[in-house]
């Protein structure tokens, strides 16, 4: 008899215990900014609102790829960051869920605009202009002159010296192309691609990769969003930031809710709180300086002047629409990446 009174509490302990596991309120998010960045929002929702986050960092294109590779069976409630044009083509591809936010009213135009070019499934949460960045001492080691120009990086001297992310994996690599083929036109832009395969030391998955190597002194010269450039700057490192004679693209970073979420209402939360002034001026403590999509947040004076930039004006429907960046993707993969070097 005993024994029995004590399978049952045991049961009822553990059927209670599952019970409050099922109900406690959380959410999976995907988060494709930085790993830092990615925490602090992590952490800052949940003390907010007591809502726990699973959080798992992945490039632009790479969490692109895993929302599709899941979208039969979603596992992600939210995905915060990245740049803007894999974002547009989860929404053509119906990959993810239409919302619209009472925190409008608040938001910059690029960012509202981003929202009404993917039919609300998609909106802008911070904007920053590509570009690059080199370790000058190792540039005065090697006798090299101070690059200013895109089309400086593909000549001899450079060879071995510049390094980049796979546009496949990463969305910093994808504007980069995307951005080549506006400023150049379609074989001017892959005539330069070609060229820059010759001086380029290594493709790495994550966009920001190539400047941090450049900060420890593994790379000389790394193309990356400016904002990446300047926080190795800022943290010490002998990093220059160039905003390229020619002009540049620029990306609108974005935040979609994943369509199928098993968590909607947490993810609406988020997805609110993620737009506040306040959520967004957390990102000065890991100096991410973007510029912040709400009007009320802060920005650093460190953070790139873009109305200083020669800034193209990047077609976002265009690049982001699924037909044109799979097919860019693909004719980079063929006759960018195969070239010998
Ligand atoms: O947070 C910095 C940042 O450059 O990272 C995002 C980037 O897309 C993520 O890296 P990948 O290039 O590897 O995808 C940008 O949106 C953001 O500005």
């Amino acid at each position: 008899m005993k024994n029995i009174q004590k399978t049952l509490l045991v049961a009822a302990a553990v059927l209670a215990a599952s019970t409050s596991m099922a109900s406690a309120a959380k959410l999976t998010l995907y988060c494709s900014a930085q790993e830092d960045w990615c925490q602090s929002m992590a952490r800052g929702f949940e003390e907010a609102t007591g809502i726990d986050v699973n959080m798992t960092r992945k490039s632009s294109g790479e969490t692109f790829a895993q929302v599709k590779a899941e979208s039969s069976n979603p596992k992600g409630d939210v995905w915060w960051g990245g740049t803007g044009d894999p974002h547009l083509q989860a929404a053509e591809e119906d990959l993810t869920e239409p919302y619209v936010t009472g925190m409008r009213g608040e938001l910059n135009d690029w960012a509202i605009s981003q929202a009404t070019s993917a039919g609300d499934r998609t909106i802008g949460i911070y904007s920053g202009a590509l570009g690059y960045g080199y370790n000058a001492d190792l540039l005065k080691a090697n006798n090299l002159p101070e690059p200013k120009c895109w089309k400086d990086l593909t000549k001899p001297e450079y060879k071995g010296h510049v390094q980049m992310a796979n546009p496949n994996s990463s969305g910093t690599a994808y504007t980069t192309l995307a951005t080549m083929v506006q400023l150049f036109g379609e074989d001017g832009g892959f005539d330069f691609m070609k060229a820059l395969h010759k001086n380029i030391n290594q493709y790495t998955k994550s966009g920001s990769a190539p400047i941090k190597a450049a900060g420890r002194g593994e790379n000389t010269i790394g193309i990356v969003f400016m904002h990446d450039a300047v926080k190795q700057a800022v943290s010490g490192f002998p990093i220059k930031v160039v905003a390229p004679c020619e002009g540049t693209g620029y990306e609108i970073g974005s935040m979609s809710i994943i369509k199928g979420s098993r968590n909607l209402d947490e993810a609406k939360k988020f997805y609110d709180w993620a737009l506040t002034a306040v959520a967004q001026t957390r990102a000065l403590e890991v100096k991410a300086y973007q510029v912040p999509s709400n009007k009320g947040a802060e920005t650093s004076p460190s953070a790139p002047d873009l109305s200083s930039i020669k800034l193209i004006d990047y077609d976002f429907k265009k690049y982001g629409s699924s037909a044109e960046r799979k097919r860019l993707l693909k004719k980079w993969d063929d006759e960018v990446s195969t070239l010998p070097q």
